[in-house]
């Protein structure tokens, strides 16, 4: 009997008992081969099962970073370049004008801070009652010169919230250095 081309049902199929020894034996060591291929194959299908599923699922992620960082550039993008190129932030005008009186003198500013809110106008009245002294509040692209006795008027729109050092931009002397404050916008 030629057994070697039956399949494992086939096999299965013949009854063994009128075989002799030597064939039963042979049947038998056949079928254990064609069980153990049957369960190589099985294993196989699975890994390239597996596989696939892995490769899917790569494709996905890569995918939605993709879109992710296509959304998240635009909205970069859009926010550093605003309509007219140069706002800073958005911010509505109050129609506010605030203003203040301010001494400059060896070596601090009275007062020293300056508290507004987003969106007002700022007049600065600032006198120097000694020697020459300067204003400047670099986050503002304000300053201005502090001739002695003489009214300094520094004007701007308080257009960004935060807290803005102020400092003495003449050199005055000793503490010249310290001579700072802050403007404040709420
Ligand atoms: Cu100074």
């Amino acid at each position: 009997m030629e057994i070697d081309n039956l399949s494992l049902d086939e096999l299965k199929k013949i009854d063994t008992t009128t075989l002799p020894e030597r064939e039963r034996k042979l049947l038998k060591k056949r079928k254990k081969f064609l069980k153990k291929q049957n369960r190589r194959e099985e294993d196989n299908r699975v890994i390239i099962n597996n596989e696939e599923k892995r490769k899917k699922k790569t494709f996905i992620t890569y995918s939605i970073i993709l879109v992710v960082s296509l959304f998240a550039g635009y909205f970069l993008y859009s926010t550093v370049k605003s309509p007219t190129g140069n706002v800073v932030e958005n911010f509505e005008l109050t129609g506010e004008t605030k203003e203040f009186t301010m001494t400059a003198r060896q070596w601090k500013f009275i007062p020293n801070t300056i508290t507004i809110d987003q969106g007002d106008k700022v007049i600065l009245n600032i006198k120097s009652v000694d020697v020459t002294h300067g204003f400047a509040v670099p986050q503002f692209g304000i300053d201005a010169r502090l001739i002695p006795g003489k009214n300094a008027r520094v004007e701007f729109v308080a257009d960004k919230k935060g807290s803005f050092p102020f400092v003495c931009s003449v050199v005055c002397g000793a503490g010249h250095s310290g001579m700072r404050g802050k403007i404040v916008v709420e």
